[in-house]
């Protein structure tokens, strides 16, 4: 007998899948409509490093959907590409003190060796990397495209910056008010950046979401939600009587119109430029120094309610357009700039923030929702519930908080001073970068033209070599020492001009690389909008939650730009995902720190490709973390020892019919096949491995008690575990499929034909007598529990209608067969 040998079987097939290329998906068929399509994506990686465990369990997990697909007869595309520009890959080129691209290719090049090796149904023919020109060409005519259409664009204003990576972040990108990247506190540097208008979507993001909410995880559609930010409310405008005597109107925006005659003051962001415009001249030396000191805090920091009110006074005052009172205004940072139209009405009695800068500053509070609580003015505390209206006009008396915003808007309205307003938390996506390693933006400024997009056949703009080059981050891009590559001619006037020296945001490279997927090799577009159309969209995503509302908010917003451009006909481009756990180890993060890292590949040194597939998809729910610590690869291999060993057990010919075999086996078999099928469609891919466990136990129990490998009932379990197996552990299965006779690949035998009749469970009719007279009939299981039983017995109808209310003195329970009710 020949003994399981997982790295010698990971040697043999190998070449044998690649010269097979089993996993090659047909365009053609796809096109024609002649076979469904099911598009399995999975979040493809940045190159830092060989892959990791992270990577083999995302993999591992979206491999059995993938394979699962093929086996059911469907064309499925099941791509993998690479997100190869970007500051790690950067940052560890600097590090190393070599070019980005030897790092980043060289990377690629052993992740691709790795994901190969771990047997991943990939289909290589379609693998594309984000830092190619034949990729980036068209990321850059997308963004020109986006500018045609007003969704990309220029402004100067502040903006988030990394002291370390010494770049400007995208919102997305501050956590905490920190770098997510490398963790420095972010402060705000005013710069002339591009953006893109992903605001313009924002209701149709919101709005879309709810179509999602059965098939994406809550807590990415939450967060999406939040992160959308929508808010109805109202702008109102107050008149602000500047110091040189003349009137501005100025308009803010507010979700509690109501509290309005509650409004004692007005405050203005500092580093808006509505406050340097309307300060008064004795106040404006107070004004920078405050500025200066705004400028340094981030917004974590302004918005939060623990830290202490600052501000100055404006020496400006504002009529409240409902009262006619006279209120001042200030400047603080705890309003922000971007935000609503940057200047607030303060209620101090029922907003904390505003209660706090009131109390700081010795400003007016007025209470005008009284809740039954402590005022407000003495306890310290906003009320922020129910009440009743007070010292608010018309309003007094009213209790309904809906009907006191409709009324005060009504009025703002008739008189021309106020609009019901909604608003949105979601910023335009800054998508500029200081940094090299990234797809220039394929923009020329020129004195006198301006900013002019490069012709679409000068595209791409390919990044210059700059070998040898300092790459170290300054503040400004390192493309601006190119100087060759700069200096151009304006392509409108021919004048002498400056290329655009920063790079976009990697997330725009991965907005749209789910659509080059479908048409890889395109050289004349982006995609072929026919072939992306019949792919479209992607029927599972599988990755981390931790791109919640980066990449699968831009994802969105750029599919439903190009519907708009009528290239795509879907408007959202991810029907289903998955987020998986995270593997720790001994409970806590794998970190350097922490020395508590596991090698993947160590691991699959020491037991095989297939062991650490199965254990990472057999540790439970795909949505859980796995704790390494608690995980028995070594158990994992001694389960496929044992199902691999079946194979060798079996003699008999392929086929078998209707009446033939252990008719006991063929049930479990028939039952597993049928049960994995809902559980694949449900991802409790954990639960089909137990299944195949059990399947296993059952064939080795079949064989050993007599009926042998020569039972055609113990050949179809066997090739049934092959075909189970092959989800998780191909090696093994591709093995035992050989041992059974057959031909490569295992991955493509199809799905067995599931026999029903074999799923009926076995029935006995048991019969219910009354005062020994027979009264009803019951069909039931023939393990069925004598407690069952009697209650089953007492609830027929007949028995009930025999027994005619008359209470039961005894009952004889002779399961499964006889129940004999005796009334009193
Ligand atoms: C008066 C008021 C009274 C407010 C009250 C709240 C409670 P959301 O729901 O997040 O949209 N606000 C408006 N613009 C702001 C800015 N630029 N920076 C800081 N705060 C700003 O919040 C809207 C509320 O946040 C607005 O409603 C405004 O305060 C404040 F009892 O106006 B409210
Ligand atoms: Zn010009």
């Amino acid at each position: 007998e020949t003994t399981y040998d997982a790295h010698a079987m990971e040697a043999k097939w190998l070449p044998v899948w690649e010269e097979l290329q089993p996993f090659r998906a047909d365009d053609e068929a796809v096109r024609t409509g002649g076979k469904e399509k099911r598009y399995a994506l999975t979040m493809f990686p940045y190159p830092s490093g060989d892959l990791h465990m992270g990577h083999a369990e995302v993999t591992a997990l979206h491999d059995v959907i993938a394979r699962y697909w093929w086996l059911r007869g469907f064309e499925v595309m099941n791509p993998m590409g690479w997100d190869s520009f970007g500051l790690p890959a950067e940052n560890a080129a600097i590090r190393n003190d070599e070019h980005p691209a030897t790092y980043t290719y060289g990377n690629i090049d052993t992740q691709a060796a790795s994901f190969k090796k771990f047997g991943i149904s990939f289909d290589w023919s379609r693998r594309l990397h984000t830092s190619d020109p034949e990729y980036y060409r068209w990321t850059q005519w997308l963004f020109l495209k986006f500018a045609e259409r007003g969704l990309a664009y220029q402004k100067y204003s502040p903006v988030n910056w990394c002291p370390n990576d010494q770049t400007v972040l995208a919102n997305e990108q501050v956590v905490d008010g920190r770098c997510e990247r490398c963790g420095a506190e972010v402060t705000k540097r005013e710069l002339n950046q591009w953006y893109f208008k992903i605001t313009d979507y924002a209701q149709e993001l919101l709005d879309d979401l709810d179509g999602l909410a059965s098939t994406w995880p809550d807590r990415v559609v939450t967060a999406q939600r939040n992160w959308i930010g929508r808010s109805e409310g109202a702008h109102v405008d107050f008149t602000l009587h500047l110091a040189d005597g003349s009137d501005r109107v100025v308009t803010v925006y507010t979700t509690r119109p109501d509290t309005l005659y509650g409004a004692t003051f007005m405050v203005v962001a500092a580093d808006a430029a509505l406050a340097a415009d309307i300060v008064a001249p004795e106040r404006r030396e107070a004004f920078e120094a405050y500025l200066a000191q705004t400028r340094k805090a981030s917004d974590i920091d302004r918005m939060s309610t623990e830290r202490p009110k600052t501000g100055v006074d404006l020496g400006v005052t504002a009529t409240n357009p409902v009262s006619g009172e006279r209120v001042p205004v200030w400047a603080s940072d705890y309003v922000l700039a971007d935000y609503g139209t940057g200047a607030i009405m303060a209620v101090p009695a029922h907003d904390q923030r505003d209660l706090d800068f009131a109390r700081a500053m010795g400003l007016p509070v007025r209470r005008v929702i009284d809740t039954g609580e402590e005022n407000p003015e003495s306890s310290g505390v906003a009320t922020t519930g129910d009440g009743t209206y007070v010292s608010s006009g018309v309003l007094d008396g009213l209790t309904d908080k809906k009907a006191g915003i409709a009324t005060i808007v009504d009025g703002l309205e008739a008189e021309g001073t106020g609009t019901r307003a909604v608003n949105f938390r979601l910023r335009d996506w800054l998508l500029s970068r200081q940094r090299y390693w990234g797809c220039p933006i394929p923009i020329i400024h020129c004195e006198s033209c301006g900013a002019v997009p490069v012709p679409e056949d000068q595209l791409p703009v390919t990044l210059p070599d700059m070998r040898g080059a300092d790459l170290k981050p300054k503040g400004v891009s390192p493309l601006a020492t190119a100087t060759d590559w700069v200096n151009v001619d304006c392509p409108r006037c021919g004048a002498a001009a400056k290329r655009d020296t920063d790079t976009m945001d990697t997330f725009v490279d991965s907005s749209w690389y789910f659509l080059r997927y479908c048409s890889p090799n395109e050289d004349t577009q982006a995609f072929d909008p026919e072939l992306t159309n019949a792919w479209m969209p992607a029927d599972i995503y599988v990755g981390g939650v931790e791109h919640a509302v980066l990449h699968l908010l831009y994802a969105r917003f750029f599919t439903k730009v190009l519907a708009d451009m009528g290239l795509l006909e879907v408007r959202e481009p991810f029907a289903a995902q998955l987020n998986q756990g995270v593997v720790i180890n001994e409970g806590k993060k794998m970190s350097k720190s922490l020395g508590n890292g596991v090698s993947l590949g160590e691991q699959l040194a020491e037991f095989g490709v297939d062991a650490v597939r199965l254990t990472l998809v057999f540790a439970g729910p795909p949505e859980d973390d796995i704790d390494w610590a608690d995980m028995s690869p070594a158990g994992s291999l001694r389960f496929l020892q044992r199902a691999w060993r079946l194979a060798g057990d079996v003699t008999s010919a392929v086929g078998i019919s209707a009446d033939q075999g252990d008719s006991a086996l063929r049930k479990v078999t028939h039952r597993t096949l049928h049960e994995a099928a809902s559980l694949i469609e449900a991802h409790r891919f954990n639960v089909v491995v137990a299944r195949t466990m059990e399947l296993v136990n059952a064939t080795r129990k079949a064989i050993d008690s007599g009926c042998g490998g020569a039972d055609p009932a113990v050949r179809e379990a066997v090739e049934a575990v092959a075909i189970l197996l092959s989800l998780v552990a191909p090696y093994t299965a591709e093995d035992m499929w050989e041992r059974l006779g057959h031909t490569p690949t295992v991955a493509r035998a199809g799905w067995p034909e599931v026999d029903e009749s074999l799923l009926v469970e076995d029935v006995v009719t048991c019969v219910v007598q009354v005062k020994g007279k027979v009264r009803g009939r019951l069909e039931v299981s023939p393990d069925i529990s004598e407690a069952d039983l009697e209650a089953a017995a007492l609830a027929d109808p007949g028995v009930q209608r025999a027994l005619d209310g008359a209470e039961v003195r005894k009952v004889i329970v002779r399961a499964p067969k006889l129940v004999n009710i005796v009334p009193a």
